[in-house]
């Protein structure tokens, strides 16, 4: 089957226009989409064998329905004046979800800042989360893997970090594998191409999980690149880009899973583009109406990954009414414990600000540290 990328207008792309019909051909380059079930739930092609497994697809299935109401909550916080600036993953839960539902402990996850879904699979507690957006550092020493990085607030800038691990890990001959998550606005960076072209020259094993959602705060994908698809990026770095339905956490797992295990396997990098869209203001900072239509959001309610896994697992006779109710009240309970959690953790000192960035901090900065404090200089 084959499975070339489509122009996004249908027409032929300046990029794939000949250049000269007498010229020879030299290279040609394909891109892969991926996707198993359609928006309403039912099966679009055969699905992969752990889509059987029940209690991994609803473990995936409760995992999203935990984090669509944690940022409820979140962001119900922030407008309280009890939390700073939160980044929601509305409309784009699988992406999360379904790259760490596919990964080892001992590999190293690298989240851009709007990735909650993946630190929480991967254990990190939800009122940690809200300590690191409260602006509380503790946040970020984390339950979830030590070897784990932090949130990322600059953009792309994990991607150099994520080909250093991977470099380190290439080097130290361990099996394990770092997965780089970032935006549609990210690969416009010179970051990310370095990264990846780092990581394609050195074979590394390292996955780079695009979540492309069509926007970077208010600029457009059409205004993001040229290119028909962001995955062909790729191609230039010398590996492998598919893309993949983004909505769909069961085409995310498995495009995960054998990206994961060919790198730990020692075949090089990858790139994934989930394509999905953020159906929520790109942080509580944002009014996305300012940009876009509603009816272009509303057009998009109808592909999003909760209720697309849900129709499946009815279907399947996997996931009753029942069990909805009791995972509603489960989840509830727990961003609840949450949140109070997090609301009763008394803010650390001013100075402590300090406290995290120098071995031995500056004499400017001691200064800063000392008046803060209280201690005066004599
Ligand atoms: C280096 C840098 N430049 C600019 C910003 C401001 N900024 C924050 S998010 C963002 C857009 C990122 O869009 P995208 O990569 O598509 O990720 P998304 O927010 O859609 O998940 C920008 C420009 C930043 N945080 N870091
Ligand atoms: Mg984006």
């Amino acid at each position: 089957m084959s499975c070339r990328g489509h122009n996004r207008s249908g027409s032929e792309s300046v990029a794939s226009r000949r250049i000269n019909q007498d010229l020879p051909v030299i290279a040609r380059f394909e891109v892969c989409h991926r996707s198993y079930l359609a928006p309403d739930g039912s099966i679009q092609r055969p699905l992969p064998a752990f889509a059987s497994d029940a209690k991994l697809l609803t473990a995936l299935y409760r995992a999203m329905v935990f984090l669509r109401l944690f940022d409820r909550k979140a962001v119900a916080l922030q407008r309280t004046g009890r939390l700073g600036t939160y980044a929601v993953s509305l409309g784009q839960e699988a992406v999360s979800v379904g790259i760490a539902s596919a990964m080892r402990e001992e590999d190293v996850l690298l989240p851009s800042y709007r990735d909650n879904g993946a630190l929480i699979w991967r254990g990190v507690r939800p009122e940690e989360i809200l300590l690191f957006w409260g602006g509380d550092e503790r946040g970020n020493q984390f339950s979830g893997p030590a070897h784990d990085f932090p949130f990322c607030v600059p953009v792309g800038s994990q991607a150099p970090h994520a080909a250093g691990v991977a470099y380190a890990l290439k080097l130290r001959k361990q099996a394990r594998v770092a997965v780089c998550l970032f935006g549609d606005g990210a690969t416009s960076k010179g970051d990310v191409y370095e990264a990846m072209n780092f990581a394609g020259v050195h074979k590394l094993p390292l996955v780079f999980v695009v979540a492309n959602n069509q926007w970077a705060i208010s600029v457009p994908l059409r205004l993001q690149t040229a290119c028909e698809t962001l995955a062909q990026k790729a191609i230039a770095a010398g590996f492998t880009g598919e893309r993949v339905d983004g909505s769909d956490v069961v085409a995310m797992h498995a495009a995960a899973e054998a990206a994961i295990a060919a790198a730990r396997d020692g075949k090089g990098p990858h790139l994934i583009e989930a394509v999905t869209y953020r159906l929520g203001d790109h942080t509580t900072s944002d009014d996305a109406s300012r940009y876009r239509s509603a009816d272009d959001v509303q057009a998009h309610w109808k592909e999003e990954p909760i209720a697309r896994l849900r129709n499946y697992l009815v279907a399947q006779k996997m996931w009753s009414k029942v069990d909805e109710e009791q995972l509603a009240a489960e989840c509830h309970e727990r961003v609840d414990a949450a949140a109070d959690v997090y609301l009763a953790t008394a803010p650390r000192r001013p100075e402590t600000m300090f406290d995290h960035l120098y071995a031995d901090l500056p004499e400017a900065y001691a200064a800063q540290r000392r008046e803060l404090a209280g201690e005066h200089d004599a």
